[in-house]
């Protein structure tokens, strides 16, 4: 519907905003120690997977889905959680810092429900691969609990594809 379009665009907008901000705050306004040149962080990666997490988190997931973002978009990430009320200004603000939002989602020190931790190029094709046979042999055994059945997807970028694990994991 095109009521739908206008208000995915306008969520797209923000994400694209706020991902940037997260990023330029933790280089160029958050107070810096002395020496420090700069903390880091990606834009344009980022910027490149805005429209897919927005179609994706605001459209497409359903609640038993799982998802596994490729490094570098974790600002957008961070940003979509923030909108969503599950991530907070002062983290956002923390970016890269210590007790911030992580450069790379990670589910085991960040705070708003990363389904797989991706530090690790190559990791999140070869992590829903798995979490996807993993369920399929639940799904399959009777003593298994009866759960709705997620899609496993991963957002991977184009350099990420090298990874050699990436076809160990399809083979
Ligand atoms: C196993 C492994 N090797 C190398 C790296 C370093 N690294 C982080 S992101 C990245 C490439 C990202 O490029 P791409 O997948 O095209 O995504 P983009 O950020 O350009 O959108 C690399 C090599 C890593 N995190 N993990």
């Amino acid at each position: 519907m095109p009521a739908d379009i206008a208000r995915l665009k306008q969520i797209e907008n923000r994400l694209l905003w706020l991902s940037c901000w997260i990023v330029h705050n933790a280089n160029h306004l958050r107070a810096k120690s002395e020496g420090s040149v700069k903390v880091g962080g990606h834009q344009a990666s980022s910027a490149s997977c805005a429209s897919i997490m927005t179609a994706l988190y605001f459209h497409a997931l359903r609640p038993e889905d799982r998802v596994a973002v490729k490094p570098h978009a974790s600002p957008v990430f961070h940003a979509i959680q923030y909108l969503m009320g599950n991530q907070t200004r002062e983290k956002l603000e923390a970016f890269r810092a210590y007790g911030g939002a992580q450069s790379y989602p990670s589910r085991t020190k960040d705070i708003d429900d990363v389904d797989f931790s991706t530090g690790s190029v190559g990791l999140g094709v070869a992590v829903t691969t798995f979490a996807s046979i993993v369920q399929d042999y639940l799904a399959a055994k009777p003593w298994a609990a009866r759960k709705p059945e997620g899609r496993m997807i991963a957002l991977v970028g184009d350099a990420e594809l090298d990874e050699g694990n990436i076809y160990e994991a399809l083979q």
